[in-house]
């Protein structure tokens, strides 16, 4: 039963005393308060008010079996009961992680057999980043040390999530990124290539990769690391070419290749992984979110056999967190698993609602201020646009119309991201196609409330 909260007082608390993520708190202080989410059932979450909203993100990119699974709850239970914490610092590890570790090695086809645990995503990226450059310098070649990455990558917001990532709003708090991080161009055809041909402009963005090591110099050239698909950058879709490129560049100078999969992972894109939707072979992939539905924290890191026998010889590798490995929340992330897996979720997405998502989304395009759709799987996004034709934005700025739209789409009842001009969605992989047509429903009639403002400027 839902409790009742006196949310008025809780909304005072809020702005009191609580600093909420990626936020201006002054701007939340003028709202008095933050929304508050007090409980969630299958693709819906509930507000204060009462307010059922679709959630067309899945929270945080990461509820990808949906809300209310009291399965999970009485599996986090029984392992606290049972042993509700051991770390796996000193020679000592824990049922639940061994399990999990070996579960994650097979969803790779044991491509990746080793595994590495955090509680999240960034801690993922940041112990790939120090795994990279501790391999190389184990391996005999401790000049390799930069990492080439993309501008509107997301990586983490830890020092080294922050710095892998291309978001300049975010370097430019904290004096990132750190040396040793090179960035080049985003395959985002709809916004940089539109001229081209879609997989012409592929090849040049990857040729982009290429350019720059031979600026930095092949054999200083540590790591390649990219979202097969770019989530918080706003559902890029690279054209086909692009990875396959990517790929043959990273082997052509001996360069690690690195898929982050926080978003992209456990069925989001119609397969296991982002990077097999894409088509290439990673040498190590970070996951996280839908790793335990965001139930609880937990990310990890799968690494290739090659890698783990240079490491091996390299002494203590000395990284590691209290709660790597955590048992409650890897027991979690197993029941979580075996819900994919039971519930053929990752083939539901392939083979029935991605498609049924994309073909929702294309009656879309049609509309007047729709400039393109594009989705893998469950994982979409539309760009608006002033001018069909041209692709231009309102405002004569980026950015105006996604948090518009975005505001319209959460009062009719959708939760959606807009992410400068592109309305982002990535529901749970449990979503029936009644609720794609009410969220694209829900997108039309918003964008079809907005139109007037946005063309008034
Ligand atoms: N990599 C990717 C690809 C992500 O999407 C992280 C790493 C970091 O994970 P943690 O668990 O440290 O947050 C993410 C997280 C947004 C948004 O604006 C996206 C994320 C986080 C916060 C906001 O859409 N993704």
């Amino acid at each position: 039963m839902p409790r009742n909260y006196d949310i008025a007082e809780l909304r005072r608390l809020d702005v009191a005393h609580h600093l909420p993520a990626q936020q201006d708190y002054a701007l939340i202080e003028q709202m008095g308060g933050s929304r508050i989410i007090t409980s969630a059932d299958g693709c819906t979450i509930v507000d204060g008010e009462g307010n059922r909203i679709l959630d067309g993100m899945a929270g945080l990119w990461c509820v990808n079996i949906g809300y209310g699974r009291d399965e999970l709850a009485e599996v986090a239970a029984e392992q606290m009961r049972e042993l509700p914490f051991y770390n796996t610092f000193f020679k000592t590890v824990t049922p639940p992680a061994v399990m999990l570790a070996a579960k994650i090695a097979s969803l790779t086809g044991n491509r990746l057999p080793h595994v590495f645990f955090n509680t999240s995503g960034s801690e993922a990226n940041d112990t790939i980043f120090r795994m990279v450059r501790h391999y190389w310098k184990t391996r005999g070649e401790p000049e390799r040390t930069v990492f080439i990455s993309r501008h509107n990558a997301y990586h983490g917001s830890t020092v080294a999530g922050v710095s892998l990532g291309g978001m300049k709003g975010m370097h430019a708090q904290g004096d990132l990124p750190i040396p040793g991080i090179e960035h080049v161009r985003q395959p985002y055809w709809y916004n940089e290539g539109r001229d081209m041909d879609p997989e012409a402009f592929g090849l040049l963005c990857a040729k982009a990769i290429e350019d720059k090591i031979l600026e930095v110099g092949a054999d200083k050239v540590a790591a390649f690391i990219g979202e097969p698909i770019q989530g918080a950058g706003g559902v890029i879709i690279p054209p086909a070419s692009y990875w396959p490129e990517v790929e043959r560049i990273c082997r052509k100078y001996g360069i690690l290749l690195v898929c982050d999969e926080v978003i992209n992972g456990f069925g989001r894109t119609g397969n296991w992984w982002g990077h097999e939707t894409v088509g290439v072979k990673p040498d190590m992939i970070a996951m996280a979110k839908g790793l335990s539905s965001g139930y609880l924290p937990i990310s990890a890191v799968a690494v290739s056999r090659e890698i783990v026998d240079v490491l091996k010889t390299g002494g203590d590798f000395v990284h590691g967190f209290t709660y790597s490995g955590h048992p409650v929340c890897a027991a979690v992330a197993l029941r979580n698993i075996e819900i994919i897996e039971r519930e053929g979720l990752v083939e539901r997405t392939r083979d029935d609602t991605g498609p049924y998502f994309a073909k929702a989304l294309a009656a879309l395009a049609e509309h007047p201020l729709v400039g393109e759709v594009r989705s893998a799987g469950l994982i979409g996004a539309v760009e608006i646009t002033s001018d069909k034709a041209t692709g231009a934005r309102f405002g004569g700025a980026e950015g105006t119309a996604g948090p518009m739209v975005r505001d319209a789409c959460i009062a009719n009842g959708l939760m959606v991201r807009g992410i400068r001009d592109t309305i982002v969605m990535c529901p749970p992989l449990i979503i029936s196609h009644a609720q794609i047509d009410e969220m694209i429903a829900i997108i039309r009639r918003s964008l079809d409330q907005c139109s007037e403002d946005l063309r008034a400027g």
